[in-house]
């Protein structure tokens, strides 16, 4: 199969008219990928996917042709998915203030434009999740875009709908993971356009590559939140003294074992039961 795309921690092929997205075992810690995979990780990236694509099926179309009907070698860790236009935005909403968001308000008190409250705190939530999209640069970092600059991009009625799009299924997430004890902080959403034009949702979503997610009940506004996944890595990364310039550490085997642990639980908190 023809590969199309690397990413840091994913590939994507081309298989004739179809993509298959395929998520490796790798973890990305500050931005830098880690030379020892995760074992299983892939496979519960992509299986939570599936079951968020499903589970916004009424809020959005999606491009997920199958997440079964993949090579072997792949099984488990690939989706099968229609080619789609992609659009150059990055469409992230964020309910809780971290990262660009609370850096943004701490220098201006207003995020992509939202006047908050004073007050806030590293890690609070904001009184209303706000719609944050960034450029997609292909080198360096995603700069925040305004909507003017989105609806220059994809044309005004494109724009309100990702706006629309992005929030709704931010809100749902969130409250469906909140009633599981878990904080989707923020997303960021891909969308493409198909054949027909319609809109559609893309990628990986909300994922905890794609996501901030917190336990709840650790949550403590006023410092920088746990993250639900890798923390075990970082903490280590940390204590040994790394700087955080690749190349990154070689993981121990019991930090391994846990980060994995971790992944697994978080599918089965999010997912089981009804
Ligand atoms: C597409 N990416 C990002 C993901 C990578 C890069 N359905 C689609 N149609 C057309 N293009 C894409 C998709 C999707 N999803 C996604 N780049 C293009 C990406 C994974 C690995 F290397």
């Amino acid at each position: 199969m023809e590969l199309v795309h690397s990413g840091k921690v994913r590939e994507l092929y081309a298989d004739g008219d179809d993509l298959i997205l395929v998520a490796s075992d790798r973890v990305s810690i500050y931005d830098v990928v880690l030379p020892t995979p995760i074992p299983g990780k892939g496979k519960v990236l992509t299986q939570l996917s599936l079951w968020w694509f499903g589970q916004l099926s009424g809020v959005v179309p999606n491009h997920v042709i199958s997440g079964t009907d993949v090579p072997a070698q792949w099984a488990g860790r690939a989706m099968r998915c229609r080619r789609l236009k992609m659009l150059p935005v990055e469409c992230i909403a964020r309910g809780y203030l971290a990262g660009l968001g609370l850096q943004a308000y701490n220098e201006t008190g207003t995020i992509s434009g939202v006047a908050l409250p004073p007050g806030l705190l590293e890690g609070s939530q904001l009184p209303e999740p706000v719609f944050t999209p960034t450029t997609k640069e292909a080198e360096g970092h995603d700069e925040p875009m305004t909507r003017a600059d989105v609806a220059a991009l994809v044309g005004e009625p494109v724009a309100a709908e990702l706006e629309r799009i992005t929030l709704e299924v931010y809100r749902r997430g969130a409250a469906l993971a909140a009633s599981r004890g878990v904080i989707i902080a923020d997303t960021k959403l891909e969308f493409g356009l198909a054949d027909d034009g319609s809109l559609m949702l893309a990628d990986e979503v909300l994922t905890p590559d794609s996501s901030r997610f917190w336990l709840a009940s650790q949550w403590q506004p006023g410092h920088p939140q746990h993250s639900l996944d890798k923390q075990f890595v970082r903490d280590w990364s940390t204590g040994i003294g790394w700087d955080r310039r690749p190349p990154g550490p070689v993981i121990p085997p019991d930090i391994v074992a846990a980060t994995q642990a971790r992944y697994q639980e978080v599918y089965t908190q999010l997912t089981a039961g009804g």
